[in-house]
């Protein structure tokens, strides 16, 4: 291959880069503008580009290759003919037709993919695509750029712990341009002005904090778990999905000192009974300071959720402190729950879930609205107003076989700014349960403080 600034100079001559005064997206005027696209429409120069940025990567850390829309995904096609790294596509247009497939192509859920990109800025397009690939169960590692246009996005990437690749950079490319006397002095000397002034800082908006939280979600149920999570410095629910009586007192005995609520599935108990069952967990209940969430996920009109609530034999309404309910019967049919605080099914952590982003969208305005809602059960990002709870949490496995998802605590808090993590099979499934659940508990407070 010829050196790197013969190819370069090659790529120039293409019309890549102009210069002038160019308005950008943003309004900003720019002495320079870039656009890698005809780069595509050359096979020889794209087949070395391939080569140039595929030369410059550990390529055993990859196990599949995606460009990012549009520009890019040429560039990773040919890196992926040049390297046999399987490829896949990230569809652009994802977000409109909600339950379309957001990557298509051939991956296993864990693998490492490599991202590709044509010109990095302020790296706002790829904060934006990392999320929507890592959700599908594909780990990003690596990004390769073919140019850094140095306005900061590669700095904020590499905070955030990504590795970035880039080929070139512009002052690189100016010197190049310079002693070629393609461009000069003053021209330069104006560009690296532009840089000056221009460069996104790394100011990222952090997660806020429980005590900040505290005075933001005035439900009285709100105020209570976020009191018990600052006390007791964790932000860990059990899910108790066992089916006697006996063992959810013993699991509740074990883990009592380290969660901030136990949460039930309690019609699936063989044994219920409401002096044995309810008597006692209200005891341990205030004997380790923890809340008793009903995961019931009421789902009906207004006047059976009533009844569910309060009558037949479970009486929840008698001993729960908070309980889930879907919000799909509409906002009046929440107005039953009023000695309780309700956490509103926003989305859902199963495969195939019906809960895109249209439903989140309108479940969350319900959630929002209605005085009797203080959280939201979800896998993506809510309002601050609401109490995040996210279920789908362990650290050893990624599914069950059954449909579930899992993640870990680090991705709950550091993508979601989730507020709780559920954690059923991952502690109660555990050789020692109490010991499962500090490691949670510990993972969780770790993953929150991080986050902070
Ligand atoms: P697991 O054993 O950690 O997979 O249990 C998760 C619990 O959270 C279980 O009780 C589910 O009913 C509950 N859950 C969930 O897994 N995913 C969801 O989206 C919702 C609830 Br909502």
């Amino acid at each position: 291959m010829e050196s790197k600034k013969e190819f370069f100079l090659e790529c120039y001559k293409l019309g890549i880069i102009k210069f002038g005064r160019f308005t950008l997206k943003s309004g900003i005027e720019s002495p320079f503008y870039v656009d890698l696209r005809p780069l595509s429409s050359d096979p020889k120069i794209l087949k070395h580009l391939a080569n140039y940025l595929l030369d410059m990567l550990p390529l055993d850390n990859f196990d599949l290759i995606c460009g990012v829309p549009y520009a890019a995904m040429p560039m990773a096609t040919a890196m992926s003919l040049e390297s046999y790294i399987p490829l896949i596509i990230k569809r652009k247009e994802a977000k409109t037709y909600g339950t379309k497939k957001v990557i298509e192509g051939i991956y296993k859920k864990g693998q490492n993919c490599l991202l590709v990109e044509d010109v990095i800025t302020s790296g706002a397009s790829l904060l934006e695509t990392i999320p929507e690939i890592e959700n599908e169960g594909i780990t990003v590692s690596d990004v390769v750029v073919v140019l850094d246009r140095q306005q900061g996005g590669k700095e904020i990437l590499e905070k955030k712990g990504f590795r970035v690749h880039t080929l070139f950079t512009i002052s690189e490319v100016c010197k190049m341009l310079r002693e070629e006397e393609h461009l000069t002095d003053d021209e330069v000397g104006r560009i690296n002005d532009f840089l000056a002034g221009n460069t996104v800082k790394f100011n990222e908006e952090k997660r806020i904090s429980y005590e900040q939280k505290l005075k933001i979600c005035d439900h009285s149920v709100a105020q209570k778990i976020l009191e018990t999570a600052i006390e007791k410095k964790s932000n860990l629910i059990v899910s108790a999905d066992v089916t006697s009586t006996a063992e959810l007192l013993a699991l509740a005995e074990k883990v009592g000192p380290h969660i901030v609520a136990l949460k039930t599935h309690i019609d699936i108990l063989l044994d219920f009974d409401a002096d044995e069952t309810i008597l006692p967990l209200k005891d341990l209940a205030t004997k380790y300071n923890f809340l008793l969430m009903e995961d019931r996920k009421f789902a009906d009109i207004g006047n059976t959720q009533e009844m569910q609530f309060a009558y037949g034999i479970f009486k929840i309404s008698q001993w729960a402190d908070l309980v889930t309910a879907q919000v799909i019967a509409g906002y009046d049919s929440l107005d039953c729950f009023r000695n309780v605080g309700v956490v509103a099914i926003l989305g859902m952590s199963s495969k195939g879930t019906l809960t895109n982003e249209d439903y989140r969208d309108e479940a969350t305005k319900i959630a929002l609205s209605h005085p009797n809602v203080f959280g939201g059960v979800c896998q993506n990002k809510i309002p601050n107003e609401l109490l995040l709870f996210t279920p789908g949490i362990n650290l050893a496995d990624s599914a069950d076989g059954k449909g579930q998802q899992y993640n870990t605590p680090e991705h709950a808090f550091s993508q979601l700014e989730t507020d709780f993590i559920i954690v059923g099979r991952g502690i109660y499934k555990a050789d020692d349960a109490e010991q499962a659940a500090l490691s949670y508990k510990i993972a969780g407070w770790q993953a929150y403080e991080q986050s902070l």
